[in-house]
């Protein structure tokens, strides 16, 4: 958001204030402030003039300067109504040299998963994708799509959903198993093993980048929140189907701020993934690039790297479709 259209928020926040005071505060004219005043009502803020000047009554359920306003994180935010997808959009403004935009749409039409999948994203979801220029080689990358799920997690046990990641990142929730059976959607193949979670969150991460630095990088973040579980996939939950429906501004910026939070940091990554695992002390099946990796996952390593146990010793695994067996013994 614009520096006076911050400032401006922020006055009339502690307000009432009158516009020749904030005028003079502000340092421009009182045209300009009340244009600015205009732009915020247009966007759904409440502004009320009295006696005093003007105050600030509302802030609108969503859009990009209601995100923008509070966040504690250093991130522009492009709203959309509706767009084909999040990370498209945040791929084209990275390639225009843009940095620490986010891109939200309240519904994607053509939200996409990982290797070509379709994600579903109707109105009432968080659908986000940041872009980043970090200074780290591409090898490195893993760690933010880490530090998204873990950024994720809290954000929806804040919420009261007890969410845990499955590596790499899926964010999931258990769920009673009587309800587990008409899981499958085709797509995944076999979740009969995964009869106890649905999946709340996905996370796309896509870059550009040099041998040993990136360019750019997006992080797409897709949480079901204010949504209907039968508008998704059977695997799927939703927070409104966990715990009613949340306040979704707040809900996305606690997401943000605990993602820049994490990315300033990368060694508190991976403490706090250990943390929110579901996968550790698991048996599991990971199909990897190069073949199938069956045994006990023990441990995450910089920058992401699942240690699995196969029983002929550890195996490094970079990247993959991770299923839970049953837990190890
Ligand atoms: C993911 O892929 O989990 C990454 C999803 C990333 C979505 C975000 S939303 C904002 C940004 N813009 C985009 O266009 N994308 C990102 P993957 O692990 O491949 O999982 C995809 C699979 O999850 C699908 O094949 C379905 O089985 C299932 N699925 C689809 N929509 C879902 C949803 N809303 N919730 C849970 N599961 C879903």
């Amino acid at each position: 958001m614009n520096e006076t259209r911050r400032a401006v928020l922020d006055a009339l926040a502690d307000g009432p204030i009158s516009g020749p005071a904030l005028a003079d505060a502000l340092g421009v004219s009182r045209a300009a402030v009340w244009k600015h005043v205009e732009a915020l009502r247009e966007a759904g803020f409440d502004v009320e003039s009295g006696d005093g000047g003007y105050a600030l009554t509302g802030v609108p359920e969503y859009g990009g300067l209601a995100i923008e306003y509070g966040l504690d994180a250093p991130y522009e935010i492009e709203y959309h109504d509706s767009i084909d997808s999040t990370n498209r959009r945040a791929r084209e403004l990275a390639g225009e040299g843009e940095s620490n935009v986010v891109v939200v749409a309240d519904e994607q039409t053509g939200g996409r998963g990982r290797l070509d999948r379709e994600w579903s994203a109707p109105s009432g979801g968080v659908w986000a994708s940041v872009v980043l220029r970090p200074e780290i080689p591409p090898a490195q990358v893993p760690i933010l799509t880490l530090a998204a799920a873990v950024a994720v997690t809290r954000a929806a046990r804040e919420a009261g959903v007890d969410a845990g990641i499955k590596w790499p990142n899926d964010v999931l929730v258990s769920v009673a198993n009587e309800g587990s059976s008409g899981g499958a959607d085709g797509v995944h193949g076999s979740v009969a093993n995964e009869g106890e979670t649905r999946k709340l969150s996905g996370i796309l991460t896509e870059m550009e980048g040099e041998a040993d630095r990136v360019s750019w990088v997006v992080v797409g973040i897709g949480v079901n929140v204010n949504v209907d579980a039968s508008d998704l996939p059977g695997t799927a939950t939703t927070v409104r189907e966990l715990v009613g429906d949340v306040d979704r501004r707040s809900f996305l910026q606690r997401v943000l701020e605990s993602f820049h939070e994490l990315v300033a940091d990368t060694d508190s990554v991976l403490p706090a993934w250990r943390e929110a695992s579901l996968t550790l002390g698991q048996r599991v099946r990971v199909e990897t690039p190069g073949g199938e990796v069956v045994g006990d996952a023990v441990d995450v390593a910089f920058p992401g790297t699942l240690l699995v146990d196969t029983g002929e010793g550890i195996t490094r695994v970079s990247a993959g479709d991770c299923e839970h067996l049953r837990p190890a013994e």
